[in-house]
């Protein structure tokens, strides 16, 4: 699938698979959706950041020169831009440009001399209070965050409005993936984003660290790690509506043969931006009703399981110029650990089996409710 080609069914792109499947939804059944997701109401993607930043920065205790370290991506003992700009938790939420990061080098005096560049030298002479005291004083718009949109949740399960119902069937027969992880995963989510809204590049799916846990299975598991992250195995993507202007899906980077963290941001140009780069983006689907957009966000691991994330799986919704955009998420949920994906799904059919008013404080409906997931 390379650019916005109507292709009738699937395309393989060389590295990352994405397919385009127009008609996946009638019009009807995107109006119905939009409908619904306006009766339940939506909520900010991402709020502001508050006021207690500043304090909640100052509790990590995590060196300097730890940080340094941290920043230091290709161990060379100074920080380059584009290190600097990776760490997108540095902002707060908030999206850091190159303009940005050198506007607050300026302010809080942390290159003296100038070269764009932090020497270990220069980055020990900085006072990290004053980098905290310095964005939290800045003004922040949503145009400014890594995403500017309104989201909510609708159930899909048993007893769900039969669009609802269809539209995962037709999920599970798209992924011919087993029935009992697509029903047991996330309700779809709806997102709208207004004229000025974006979703800068991202992975819909964390890294697996072994101090990581999923959020769908960690309940079950009773594990108490200490971050934790949506696993997300497939991401079905429907577009609601057709859009005035703009708010393309951009993958920066499928296709690209090699493909390293850093050549992401080149001269001063970020990729993930996609407000401002998304024409330099790799592949772009343009929105269109109907249509649905599917994609792994893991490789294989060989043995028929779930791998590695698979970097070419990073997206974005380019800035809408014109009109509103609606689009719909369908998440099928898979825990890279076999054993505790399997443990889930047992303890999914008990709750199932129960019946109503079975002791099932939790479901998955119930975990995702008003959920703020940041990845
Ligand atoms: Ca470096
Ligand atoms: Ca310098």
């Amino acid at each position: 699938m390379r650019s916005h080609c109507n292709s009738s069914s699937v395309s393989v792109a060389a590295h990352t698979f994405a397919a385009e499947i127009p008609d996946f939804l009638t019009e009807e059944e995107c109006k119905l959706i939009v409908h619904l997701a306006q009766l339940k109401g939506l909520q900010k993607s991402q709020i502001l950041p508050t006021d207690d930043y500043e304090e909640a920065m100052e509790m990590i205790e995590i060196s300097q020169m730890d940080i340094f370290n941290l920043l230091d991506h290709n161990q060379d003992g100074q920080l380059q831009l584009k290190e600097v700009l990776t760490h997108t938790r540095l902002g707060n939420g908030r999206w850091m440009t190159p303009e940005n990061i050198r506007e607050m080098y300026t302010a809080v005096k942390a290159d003296p001399d100038g070269n764009g560049v932090l020497s270990l030298e220069e980055f020990k002479q900085l006072n990290i209070r004053d980098f905290h005291k310095y964005m939290g004083s800045q003004k922040v718009k949503m145009s400014d965050l890594v995403r500017n949109s309104q989201h909510t949740w609708l159930y899909q399960g048993e007893g769900a409005h039969q669009v609802m119902r269809a539209v995962r069937q037709r999920v599970m027969r798209l992924t011919r993936l087993p029935p009992e992880i697509v029903e047991h995963s996330e309700p779809l989510q709806v997102v709208r984003y207004d004229q000025g809204g974006h979703y800068h590049a991202h992975m819909d799916s964390g890294p697996v660290f072994p101090e990581t846990a999923c959020s769908h299975t960690k309940l079950v598991a009773n594990e108490s790690a200490p971050f934790e992250t949506s696993c997300r195995y497939v991401t079905v993507l429907f577009y609601l509506n057709n859009v005035t202007g703009g708010g393309e899906t951009v993958f920066p980077i499928a296709d690209n043969r090699t493909y390293e963290e850093m050549s992401l941001i080149q001269n001063d140009i970020d990729l993930r931006d996609t407000r401002k780069n998304c024409d330099k983006g790799n592949l772009r689907v343009k929105p269109q009703q109907g249509t649905a957009v599917f994609w792994y966000n893991y490789l294989s691991d060989g043995e028929g399981w779930v791998g590695e994330l698979d970097d070419f799986a990073l997206h974005g919704g380019c800035l809408v110029t014109q009109g509103t955009k609606w689009i719909a998420n369908n998440w099928i949920n898979v825990d890279p650990n076999r054993w505790r994906q399997l443990q889930f799904q047992q303890e999914m059919e008990r709750y199932a089996g129960a019946g109503p008013g079975a002791p099932g404080e939790w479901t998955v409906d119930k975990a995702y409710s008003g959920v703020h997931l940041e990845l």
